[in-house]
C-alpha cells in the first residue's frame, strides 16, 4: 500500500510498503516453522509481489506479481537459521525495495540465549521524490540517495536514543536492505564479543576475540552482541561515514 510517512525528521515521503511500514512487519520464529503469509495488493495503481529469502521454493508462483485487487498466499518453511531479508519480488526490483517495500525476518539459532535488550536495525537508503519518476529512478540507477537510515528514518535514533543500563547484554540485528548499498555496522565505545553473520557464529563471547564491525553486502544479515561499561552516550553508526552523516547513525543511551 502506497503511505506518506516521515523519512527522517520533518521529511515526508510517499512510499511503497507492506503494511503500512518500511521496513515492513518483522517476522520470528525458529528453524523448522512454516510461515504462511497472505499478501495483498491494495495498491490501486500498480502490481507487487514478494520474495522471502527465509526458504526455498520455486519462485515462479509465489513470487509472481499480482495486479491491484489481488491476493496471494506465500508459504515457506524455514529450514534454516539466520537473519534474512524479504523484498518486492516485481521488476523493476530497484524501484520497488528503493521505495520501501522490504523488511526482515529472523530465524533464531538452536540455542540463542536470552540477552536483556535486543534490537534489530534494517539499514536502506532512501530517495526523496515522486515515487518511481524518472527523477526519482535516475537516481537509484546511479545509487546516489538522499539519505541512508535504520529502519526506514534517517537519524531517528540519534532523537530517540535506546536506552540500556551498564552491564546489561544488548544483542543487534542488522538487516542490510539496500537497494545499492550494505552496511559496516559499527557502535562508538563499544568492542563486541559475538558476531553471527550469514547463519554462522564468527564469535562467540567466550573466546578471546573481538570485532568493531559487522559488515554486510546488501541483503546479508546477522547479529552483534555487546555490553556498555559505563554510562554515556554511544554512537551507532554505519562506518562508511558519508552515511553516518546523512541518517545512518543513532545514540545508545547507558545509565547506570
Ligand atoms: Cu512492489
Amino acid at each position: 500500500m502506497r503511505e506518506t510517512v516521515e523519512v527522517a525528521p520533518g521529511v515526508k515521503q510517499q512510499r511503497w510498503t507492506f503494511g503500512g511500514t518500511a521496513p515492513g512487519p518483522t517476522l520470528r520464529g525458529k528453524v523448522g516453522d512454516v510461515f504462511e503469509i497472505t499478501l495483498v495488493n491494495d495498491d490501486p495503481d500498480m502490481g507487487h509481489g514478494i520474495d522471502f529469502h527465509a526458504g526455498s521454493l520455486a519462485p515462479d508462483r509465489p513470487m509472481r506479481t499480482i495486479e491491484p485487487g489481488e491476493r496471494l498466499v506465500y508459504r515457506f518453511r524455514a529450514e534454516r537459521a539466520g537473519a534474512w531479508l524479504y523484498h518486492c519480488s516485481t521488476p523493476p526490483m530497484l524501484q520497488h525495495i528503493g521505495n520501501g517495500m522490504y523488511g526482515a525476518v529472523v530465524i533464531d539459532p538452536p540455542g540463542l540465549p536470552e540477552v536483556d535488550h535486543e534490537y534489530l536495525l534494517v539499514s536502506s537508503q532512501l530517495y526523496l521524490g515522486t515515487p518511481g519518476s524518472e527523477a526519482q529512478v535516475e537516481k537509484m540507477r546511479r545509487n546516489t540517495p538522499d539519505a541512508w537510515a535504520f529502519n526506514g528514518v534517517a537519524h531517528q535514533y540519534a532523537e530517540r536514543p535506546l536506552k540500556v543500563k551498564t552491564g546489561q547484554r544488548a544483542r543487534f540485528w542488522v538487516v542490510a536492505a539496500g537497494p545499492g548499498d550494505g552496511v559496516s555496522f559499527h557502535i562508538v565505545g563499544t568492542v563486541f564479543d559475538t558476531v553471527y553473520k550469514e547463519g554462522a557464529h564468527l564469535l562467540t563471547a567466550d573466546g578471546p576475540g573481538g570485532a568493531q564491525v559487522l559488515d554486510l553486502a546488501v541483503a546479508q544479515g546477522g547479529f552483534v552482541e555487546t555490553t556498555f561499561p559505563e554510562a554515556g552516550h554511544y554512537a551507532f553508526v554505519d562506518h562508511d561515514m558519508r552515511r553516518a552523516e546523512s541518517g545512518a547513525r543513532g545514540v545508545v543511551d547507558v545509565t547506570g
